[in-house]
């Protein structure tokens, strides 16, 4: 991390040991804390995995490659560490202008940590993919832990699968934990690995804090999910979900919220026959954001069409999707 930011998310202590503002306490001594950068192709359960990590639903996750749009936190303190996961779209080949945002944004999460969790999908061979991950993370010095995912879907013979990962890992000299996050397998040992490699730190977040991310924005992902789940072909790729009002009474939140697609046809599709796909989606993801606010939701949903909206820098930033510096 650059001095500057830490300077910003650590404040001074008073002789409470809480800071003013932010109410972080100071850590205790010995303790440890630094930013895990979650890497790897699209698909393999990084995100996944990162909530599995902290406990909590933080990023969506969907059987749809290039799921992940944002460089998000999930933060883990235990009484010996406070982990920050940084998840990131998969890398991948772009081939319009929101793929190279994304590419480039996983990129810079990199550059950006203490310690690389570079995820594999332990249920296939090393790819093409992989190797042009392992390339990237050659060039900088951050240290990489290889996580294999997926463990619960491996043949019996799976040794010759992870054979292909290990050659990967060998040269870098990089750690290799295997595990499944859907299951739970192997997570704490994996969890340990990544407390050894973190340096002594204070904690950057109040420990019960579990995400950097407001809940506007982890909302609109709510709803996207279950475009990713319900719908098909290329319309889940070609949505982006804006949060118009949220307002809060006194014992329902009301929520808008635009679904901007590319073409009319994707808007037929995204409403269905008598609105009944727009009707499944509200529902779904009323029931999601409920479990988020732990709250009533009264949730409608618009669909706009937006021509071009990946093609388009403005459009991107309107819809959240900055490159960053
Ligand atoms: N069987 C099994 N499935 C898993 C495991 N981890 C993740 N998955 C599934 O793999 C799919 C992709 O998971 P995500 O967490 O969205 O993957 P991702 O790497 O974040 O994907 P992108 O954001 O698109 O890069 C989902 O259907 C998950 O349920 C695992 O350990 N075992
Ligand atoms: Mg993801």
């Amino acid at each position: 991390m650059k001095d500057g930011e830490i300077l910003d998310l650590v404040p001074n202590h008073d002789s409470t040991g809480m800071s003013e503002g932010l109410m972080i306490p100071q850590a205790p001594t010995g303790f440890k804390s630094g930013f895990v950068g979650i890497i790897g192709r699209p698909n393999v359960g990084k995100s996944t995995l990162m909530n599995q990590l902290v406990g909590e639903k933080i990023a969506i996750t969907s059987p749809v490659a290039q799921t992940t749009r944002n460089r998000l936190q999930g933060i883990l303190t235990t009484p010996e560490a406070q982990l920050i996961f940084v998840d990131t779209p998969g890398i991948h080949k772009p081939h319009h202008q929101l793929g190279k945002v994304l590419v480039q944004n996983a990129q810079i999460a990199i550059e950006s940590v203490d310690v690389v969790l570079f995820v594999v999908d332990g249920s296939v061979k090393a790819g093409g993919g992989d190797r042009y991950i392992v390339d990237l993370l050659a060039r900088i010095q951050t240290p990489v832990i290889l996580g294999i995912n997926k463990s619960d879907l491996q043949p019996p013979q799976g040794e010759s699968l992870d054979a292909t990962y290990h050659q990967l890992a060998v040269p870098h000299n990089w750690s290799i934990a295997k595990f499944s996050a859907t299951k739970g397998d192997g997570l704490n040992l994996l969890q340990q690995l990544l407390i050894d490699r973190l340096e002594l730190g204070p904690y950057y977040y109040p420990p019960d804090l579990v995400t950097d991310q407001p809940e506007r924005f982890i909302m609109g992902e709510l709803i996207r999910e279950q475009i990713l789940l319900l719908t098909r072909e290329e319309v889940p790729h070609s949505v982006a979900v804006t949060i118009d009002a949220v307002e809060e009474e006194e014992k329902i939140t009301r929520i808008l919220a635009t679904i901007n697609v590319e073409r009319d046809s994707q808007k037929g599709i995204l409403i269905g026959k008598n609105g009944s796909m727009l009707k499944t989606i509200g529902s779904a993801a009323r029931q999601q954001i409920q479990k988020l606010i732990a709250g009533k939701v009264y949730l409608e949903l618009f669909v706009k069409v937006q021509p071009k909206w990946r093609q388009s820098r403005l459009r991107l930033a309107e819809f959240g999707y900055q490159l960053e510096e």
